[in-house]
């Protein structure tokens, strides 16, 4: 489809594989766009199906009422302008929402390549490289100092609802329920909240009904 056409659409990848998918299909979900899913089957690499759509090269890429926006950051700006509930309403919480969604956005890259997103697949246990084990610190230490300071007693990053920030560490969560990391019970019960979210939920639903041929064996593990 040529890149200009008025199309309200979200282009993703494989809902099994792809992790930045996954987070702007929640995000457009939450606030409740009206767009049609386009779904392109991911080579495991360079897609070439996904280059014809997306000015990137890359998935997800949101066609909204004229926008065109690629990125899923830049995606979930644009969902939390229809609906700024996406981010928490406090000024100074809403720095750290976007401060550690950034972070996530922009790093963690070694547990990306050593933990890649395979819903609904487990993995036999593995050692961790230090460099892997340094990014898993990091992302439980984020997630505890932020549930300590703004969930109260919500279960989520900033309380009972989902945000921007829940979103970007959604496929995090998947990964560490893929791979099965040693966790500290906040975490745990953290991962567990996320993955019981009826959105989470319905991703993985339509994830495991994707057709067998799609699937990449190296991204595989034991389904439970
Ligand atoms: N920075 C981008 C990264 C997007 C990305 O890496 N997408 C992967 C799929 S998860 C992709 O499209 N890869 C090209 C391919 O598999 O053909 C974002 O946040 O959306």
């Amino acid at each position: 489809m040529a890149i200009g056409a008025a199309q309200n659409r979200l282009y993703l990848g494989s809902r099994r594989y792809s992790s930045w998918s996954l987070r702007a299909w929640l995000a457009v979900r939450l606030v409740g766009l009206d767009v049609e899913e386009q779904i392109i089957p991911l080579a495991g690499g360079s897609t070439p199906a996904v280059k014809a759509v997306s000015p990137s090269g890359m998935v997800p890429f949101l066609q909204h009422d004229g926008a065109m926006i690629w990125d899923s950051l830049a995606i979930l700006e644009y969902c939390a302008e229809h609906q700024p509930k996406l981010w928490p309403a406090e000024r100074i919480a809403r720095a750290h929402a976007r401060a550690i969604s950034a972070e996530m956005h922009a790093g963690f890259r070694e547990l990306r390549i050593a933990m890649p997103m395979s819903c609904d697949c487990v993995f036999a246990p593995q050692a961790f490289s230090p460099a892997v084990r340094a990014d898993l610190e990091r992302i439980e230490a984020l997630w505890a100092q932020t549930r300590a300071r703004y969930a109260g007693v919500g279960v989520f990053l900033f309380g009972n609802e989902m945000t921007g920030a829940d979103i970007m560490y959604a496929p995090v969560i998947s990964r560490f329920l893929t791979y099965q990391p040693a966790l500290s019970a906040d975490s745990a019960a953290y991962v567990a909240a996320v993955r019981a979210h009826p959105l989470v939920e319905s991703w993985y639903q339509a994830a495991a009904a994707e057709p067998p041929e799609w699937r990449i064996d190296r991204f595989e593990g034991i389904k439970p």
